[in-house]
């Protein structure tokens, strides 16, 4: 196949694209085009760069017979892609110079791209930046999901109060999507099971289809560019046509409202399980549409089922797309009659499975009702799965089907050939806790994959003024070698280096300010420490740990107000899952203190609390380049690993941190004495919670946090509602499960020090310049080369 090779592209025939799209792609003429319109002209004259690396991928993947990587998610939380595809192409003096010229100013422009937000949070961001460190290590991969019509609900606030409403990123056109109407499956669900001479035969009671939308993906410098194909449920018949000629208009129009309820709405949760029949339905909808994909790919190349081990790695993100495994032996053994045995073992030389969390409440559960109703045949096959299991390992005493549940954890971890866990802490507390029993069995099973994030998005791209500094310092090939950072120690003690580093930093604060007035009528000082919480709202996260210190900090400024406090702005920003009612209080209560304190004239230039509304990729984009400092502050154990915490320290703002998840991980590559450790280790929590009236005592010994809840209990934050959070009160003083009293003093005492660090600026400053120095090994490349190396045994092609 031979494609016109478009040309070299020069500022000039950027422009000239854009004018080409705006007419003959969109119909308009510069004097009439809006915003929206040169942005889409400006995304197609990038895409179209995009196309020839995309068709070469797919070409030299079937040449070399390579290994294709399948990364299933129910969650891809992409943001933006116009500016990203941008840098990756490297293409961004162009299209700045070709905006220029046509008078346009380039932040406007990409700023005008809805977020593409199909996801809740840091599962769906790090599949994300898995996609973009795939392709930018020419690794063949297609990551498949479901293309929601809405996706994360828009967050704003009424009186402080979490306010939702429905997002809604396709009321424009997506500029990055080719839609494949060609490539649909027909998805069954419910119905029955007969026996056919001996053959199971399942009958669906309603089928849709899923019809494919892709998305190309370009790695750094455009050299390989994978696939996201997502899908979207559509009508098998788009309309009932007796019921619209009998006049019943809404009938008519019911079969395509139902089958489109599927891709309609992302859930607004990660970690408590919810809505069960719908959610169900999405997992198997776009899990069963993927492996008959997958198996379309694989039977256009091979005939032997036998190898597919050797051609196919799926990853599992999380429990969400377990019912893979049963469906996949349905589709070997009951669709082309391999044995069951062989089917099983086949399934399970394919697929591997990431758990991110474990909260008991996100290991998903199905009652076998609800399981059995929609995939009748699938339950069947768990059985038998569990049975093989069983006879294979005689003592286990658990198994998948328990309590009237069918537990995903368990049938994932069984189906997969490996199982990882997302940092060294969280890794082995899973071989210690909910896989004790499999893991004894299985010893090989689980490894450790420690998350990482892409260097392109989340430095180069989204802090341009630190990565000139870095390149100018050591040349440009961190980017792709990202542990090249390391070469920036030896100058973080020269002067006139820390100096610029020092200035980069001042500059995006001071970006941040003009931000913060321009659309939200707040005035901060630059000069303050930016401490920075941002991350969906949950109580293992203690949002509510972070305010009661902003309390007491105010408290304490307001006995004294003439000493010498540092001057701290305090950003949170985060969703709660809308059922989440404690979650939202905590939203509140941070809202109501931010105005009673913003309105103190003794403490305004000491103390400020913001929390900003709709937190998504854009907004972290923005924040995480100003920051001082990094809240990473969870009960021990609870925090799978966290990518936030590593965008920051690349960034340059160390974190003042629990043990937890990643943290542990970071602190040891920058250095103890470059982070602000506090509070107790996952085994010490565990000691803590048997201490008995663990809170009371807490509280107790600290008069701080007692003056702290005593100002929430009396309403001096809701003075028209005294007892607004006596819920939150109740539950600190009393069964306080996630340890905010008993971590309070310690994190106290570590905000101090900060505090006193951030005083002295050029020992700040160094101690900013090695986190960014020594945080290169949190590159998702680095991440994606270990599950290649010991997860999927595949290649990369660049
Ligand atoms: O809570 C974890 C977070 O710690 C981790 O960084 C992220 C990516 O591995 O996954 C989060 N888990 C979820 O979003 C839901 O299980």
């Amino acid at each position: 196949m031979n494609i016109a090779t478009l040309p070299v592209v020069s500022r000039d025939n950027l422009r000239d694209a854009i004018l080409s799209h705006l007419a003959y792609s969109f119909g308009k003429t510069p004097e009439t085009a809006q915003t929206q319109d040169w942005r889409m002209a400006l995304s197609y004259a990038v895409r179209d760069r995009m196309v020839e690396a995309w068709f070469d991928a797919t070409r030299r993947t079937y040449d070399a017979g390579a290994k294709r990587v399948y990364y299933l998610s129910m969650e891809f939380l992409i943001g933006r892609l116009l500016e990203d595809g941008i840098v990756n192409l490297q293409l961004l003096d162009q299209a700045r110079g070709a905006l220029d010229e046509l008078g346009l100013d380039f932040a406007n422009i990409v700023g005008d791209e809805p977020d593409a937000a199909l996801g809740n949070g840091g599962l769906g961001r790090l599949a994300a930046c898995f996609l973009e460190s795939l392709s930018t290590l020419g690794c063949p991969a297609m990551g498949y999901g479901i293309r929601y019509e809405h996706g994360l609900f828009q967050q704003s606030f009424a009186e402080g109060r979490q306010m939702e409403a429905p997002e809604t990123w396709l009321l424009q056109r997506h500029a990055w999507e080719f839609e494949r109407p060609e490539s649909r499956y027909r998805i069954g669900f419910g119905g029955s099971v007969s026996d056919e001479a001996g053959k199971a035969v399942w009958t669906p009671a309603v089928e849709v289809d899923a019809e494919a939308f892709d998305t190309p993906i370009a790695g750094w410098q455009g050299k390989w560019v994978n696939t996201l194909r997502l899908w979207s449920a559509r009508a098998v018949h788009p309309f009932d046509l007796d019921s619209f000629n009998r006049g019943d208009f809404e009938g008519a129009a019911q079969p395509e409202a139902l089958a489109r309820t599927i891709s309609r709405v992302l859930y607004p949760d990660d970690t408590t399980e919810q809505g069960k029949e719908l959610r169900l339905k999405q997992e198997f909808f776009f899990t069963a549409a993927a492996l008959r994909d997958i198996l379309r790919r694989f039977d256009s190349e091979y005939d032997d089922p036998g190898l597919l081990p050797s051609k196919v790695a799926v990853q599992l993100n999380d429990t969400h797309p377990a019912i893979a495994g049963p469906e996949l032996v349905r589709l070997l053994h009951d669709e082309r009659g391999l044995p069951f045995d062989d089917a099983m073992g086949i399934a399970q030389g394919c697929l591997n499975y990431t758990n991110h969390t474990l909260l008991p409440e996100a290991l998903e559960t199905w009652s076998e009702g609800v399981f059995g109703k929609l995939l009748p045949r699938h339950l069947q096959i768990v059985d038998r799965i569990d049975d093989a299991h069983a006879k294979a390992n005689p003592s286990r005493s658990l198994s998948i089907r328990a309590d009237h549940q069918v537990h995903m954890g368990e049938l994932s971890f069984i189906m997969a050939n490996r199982v990882n866990g997302v940092s060294a802490l969280h890794t082995g507390l899973m071989k210690e806790t909910v896989f004790e029993e499999l893991h004894a069995l299985h010893p090989e099973k689980i490894v450790n994959q420690t998350n990482g994030v892409t260097p392109r998005r989340w430095l180069l791209s989204c802090n341009p003024r630190l990565s000139s500094l870095i390149t100018d310092t050591i040349s440009d090939g961190w980017v792709a070698d990202l542990e090249r950072l390391q070469e920036l120690e030896p100058h973080v003690d020269d002067a006139a280096w820390s100096d610029r580093y020092a200035e980069a930093k001042r500059a995006n604060k001071a970006d941040l300010a003009s931000w913060l007035s321009d659309t939200h009528g707040l005035k901060v000082d630059p000069e303050a420490i930016f401490d920075i919480q941002i991350k969906r709202m949950h109580e293992y996260k203690r949002q509510h740990l972070n305010i009661l210190e902003a309390i007491a900090h105010w408290q304490e400024i307001k006995d004294n107000p003439s000493a010498d406090w540092t001057p701290r702005v305090k950003i949170f920003a985060g969703k709660a899952a809308p059922g989440y009612f404690f979650a939202k209080d905590i939203i509140r209560l941070i809202n109501d203190v931010a105005r009673v304190v913003n309105a103190d004239p003794e403490t305004r230039d000491k103390l400020e609390v913001i929390f900003l509304p709709n937190y998504n990729v854009t907004l972290a984009e923005r924040l995480i380049p100003a920051a001082d400092l990094s809240e990473q502050i969870s009960t021990a154990g609870k925090e799978a690993s966290g990518t936030g915490n590593m965008k920051f320290a690349l960034n340059g703002a160390p974190t003042v941190g629990t043990l937890d998840g990643a943290n542990v991980e970071i602190r040891e590559r920058v250095g103890a004495e470059n982070f602000f450790l506090f509070g107790m280790t996952a085994d010490e929590v565990d000691a803590r919670r048997a201490v008995e009236d663990h809170a009371r005592k807490a509280i107790e010994a600290d008069p701080r946090l007692a003056r702290a809840l005593k100002a929430i209990g009396d309403g001096v934050f809701s003075a028209n509602e005294p007892d607004r959070y006596a819920n939150i009160v109740e539950n600190l003083s009393g069964h306080d499960y996630f340890l905010v009293c008993s971590d309070f003093s310690d994190y106290w005492r570590a905000q101090r020090e900060v505090d006193a660090a951030f005083a002295d600026r050029s020992a700040w400053t160094r101690m900013a310049a090695l986190n960014t120095a020594r945080s290169g090994w949190f590159s998702s490349d680095r991440t994606i080369r270990g599950y290649m190396a010991d997860i999927w045994d595949a290649k990369g092609l660049v």
